[in-house]
C-alpha cells in the first residue's frame, strides 16, 4: 500500500534502491535454498518476497481483522495468513476488546507486519497505535478530527479515513488524509451494522475524479466483483468478511491477489485499447 497510499516523485528514488536491495535478498534466499535441507519455510520466504516486489503492479488488498466473525481465529492469526497469502496492507479493527487486549494483539501484529514489511494499521485507536508504533491509524466521521490527528502524529503517520461523499472524501483530502476508505460500496451490514445502503461504483468514481490522494473501496468486496471496482478508479480494495470468515485465510488471500492482478493487467489492456 505505501506504494499507492505514500506515493511521491521524492520517494521514486528511494523505492528504486529499496527494490534493488529486495531484489538482492531474492537472490540470496534462493542461495540459502539451493544449500538447504528444510526447503519448505524457504520456499514460502521467496513467495511472500516475489509477491512483494510484484505488489505496485495490481491493486492494493487492504485485510482488515474481525474476530466476532474469524471463526473462533484470533487477529494474530488472521494477520499472519494473510500475510502468507500476499495481503500488503493488515488493519487491526476490534470495536469491543478491552484496551488491554487490543493493545496486546497490536504489540502481537506489529512485531509480525515488522518482519514482513507490510504496513500496519489500528482502526479508530490513535493512543494504541502509536504505542506499539504502527504505521497508521484509520479513522472514521465520528473518530477524532483527521487535523487534530496529524498534528499529534506527525506526518509520516499513515493517516486514513472513511467516506461515504464525495464532499467526505475532499474534506478528508483537505485536512491530510493520505488515502481514503470509500464504501460500503456493496451490501455490508454482517460487518458494520451501520453501514448503511450501498453506494456503488459511481461514487468510486466521483471521488477519483476530484481527489488525487489513493481510494480504497470498501465494503461487500470479493475476488468476482474487485475489476469493476478498480475500473471504477480505486487504487485497491478494503476485505474483511470474505477473507476472514473464509475457511482457509491464506487461500482466500490469495485468491483475491491473483483477482487484483488479472484485473489489473486486463484494465491496463483495455486502457491501450482505447488509446
Ligand atoms: N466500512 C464500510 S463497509 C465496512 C466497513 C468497515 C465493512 C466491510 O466488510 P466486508 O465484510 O468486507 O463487506
Ligand atoms: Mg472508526
Amino acid at each position: 500500500m505505501t506504494d499507492s497510499i505514500h506515493n511521491n516523485d521524492a520517494n521514486l528514488e528511494n523505492e528504486n534502491s529499496h527494490l534493488l536491495e529486495r531484489i538482492e535478498n531474492l537472490i540470496k534466499i534462493g542461495i540459502a535454498l539451493s544449500a538447504e535441507k528444510n526447503t519448505d519455510r524457504l520456499l514460502e520466504k521467496i513467495l511472500i518476497e516475489a509477491m512483494d516486489l510484484t505488489r505496485a503492479d495490481a491493486g492494493t488488498l487492504y485485510l482488515i481483522t474481525d474476530e466476532k466473525i474469524g471463526k473462533g481465529r484470533s487477529h494474530l492469526h488472521m494477520a499472519e495468513a494473510a500475510i502468507h497469502g500476499g495481503a500488503d496492507v493488515i488493519q487491526l479493527r476490534d470495536k469491543t476488546a478491552s484496551s488491554r487486549e487490543l493493545y496486546l494483539s497490536a504489540c502481537q501484529i506489529r512485531e509480525l507486519t515488522r518482519e514482513h514489511n507490510i504496513p500496519f494499521i489500528i482502526n479508530d485507536r490513535l493512543d494504541i497505535a502509536l504505542a506499539v508504533q504502527a504505521d497508521g491509524v484509520h479513522l472514521g466521521q465520528e473518530d477524532l478530527p483527521l487535523r487534530v490527528a496529524r498534528k499529534i502524529l506527525g506526518k509520516d503517520f499513515i493517516l486514513g479515513t472513511s467516506a461515504a461523499s464525495l464532499q467526505e472524501a475532499i474534506q478528508a483530502e483537505a485536512d491530510g488524509a493520505d488515502y481514503l476508505g470509500v464504501g460500503p460500496v456493496y451490501e455490508a451490514r454482517g460487518t458494520k451494522a451501520d453501514a448503511g445502503e450501498p453506494l456503488g461504483l459511481s461514487l468510486i468514481s466521483r471521488i477519483r475524479q476530484h481527489c488525487r490522494i489513493p481510494v480504497i473501496a470498501i465494503g461487500g468486496i470479493n475476488p468476482e466483483n474487485v475489476s469493476d471496482v478498480l475500473k471504477a478508479g480505486a487504487n485497491g480494495v478494503a476485505v474483511i468478511s470474505a477473507i476472514v470468515s473464509a475457511p482457509d485465510i491464506r487461500e482466500a488471500t490469495r485468491n483475491f491477489k491473483r483477482a487484483l492482478s488479472t484485473a489489473a493487467s486486463k484494465n491496463e489492456n483495455e486502457r491501450y485499447h482505447h488509446i
